[in-house]
């Protein structure tokens, strides 16, 4: 992978710019380029270099969402690619980001690499209530709940939802995997969840081994 082409994936996402982005992804993966090299050191850096504008005040909302739609789509185009051939199933996971944050794509990626191991993902989208999930783990009986969130706001949200899993009987044998930018493990062990995943890679690398041992 040249050096110039991810650049460019970077810099053309940074910009909101998706005729410059989606050729060069799919151009790259023709050329054998690793998916995950193209979504860490090309999508996710040039996320966090929008971050880091936002923060400066060089760049606003309409800016932040052109660079998350590129990013969307570039997702896309890389996800038949990061989902791997004939896994064995492994069991069921309803994920979603919390109450009050519209922040999805990290969710999504969670969502992506579990699939990619095997795992039945039903995926609740963003803003999602403490008693949407409580429906949904009754619904779907999984046996893993996931949460995301990116805002420091909304982390109390996790603490609750888990709490209202627990009023509705639901918590016994439910994992519960938090993670999300502003989230840490000792977050997670004050509230109560099971696992803290810093990536969407170490989520599903995780989830499958505690899958596997509960065989
Ligand atoms: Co906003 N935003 N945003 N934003 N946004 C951040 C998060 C922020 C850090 C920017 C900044 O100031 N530097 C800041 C939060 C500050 C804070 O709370 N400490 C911020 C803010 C302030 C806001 C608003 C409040 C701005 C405003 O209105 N004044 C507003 C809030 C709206 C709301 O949610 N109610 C807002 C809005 C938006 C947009 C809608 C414009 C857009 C989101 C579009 C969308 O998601 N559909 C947006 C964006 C794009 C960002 C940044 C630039 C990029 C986020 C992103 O997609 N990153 C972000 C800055 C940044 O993150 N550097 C920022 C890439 C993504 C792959 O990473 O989601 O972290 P991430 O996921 C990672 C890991 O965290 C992990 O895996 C992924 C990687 O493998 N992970 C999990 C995530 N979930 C997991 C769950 C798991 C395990 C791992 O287990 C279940």
């Amino acid at each position: 992978m040249s050096a110039e082409r991810l650049e460019a994936i970077r810099s053309g996402t940074v910009a909101g710019q998706p005729d410059t982005v989606l050729p060069l992804v799919r151009e790259a993966l023709a050329d054998g380029v690793p998916p995950g090299v193209l979504l860490q050191d090309g999508l996710i850096a040039a996320m966090d270099e929008v971050g880091r504008r936002f923060e400066q005040g060089d760049c606003y909302i309409p800016e932040m969402l052109l660079s998350a739609r590129v990013m969307k789509a570039a997702v896309d185009v890389l996800r038949p690619h990061l989902l791997e051939a004939q896994v064995e199933p492994l069991g069921r996971i309803v994920i979603g980001t919390m109450e009050g944050d519209l922040h999805d794509i990290g969710k999504n990626l969670v969502g992506i690499m579990l699939e990619g191991v095997g795992f039945e993902v039903i995926d609740l989208g963003s803003n999602v209530r403490p008693a949407r999930f409580v429906e949904a783990v009754q619904t779907h009986q999984p046996g893993f709940v996931g949460f995301s969130t990116l805002l420091t706001t909304t982390m109390p949200s996790m603490g609750r939802t888990i709490a209202a899993l627990g009023e509705a009987g639901l918590r016994a044998g439910l994992r519960v995997v938090i993670g999300g930018a502003p989230v840490t493990a000792r977050f997670a062990r004050e509230i109560g969840a099971d696992c803290y995943a810093a990536t969407a890679i170490e989520a599903a690398q995780q989830l499958r081994e505690i899958a596997r041992a509960r065989r």
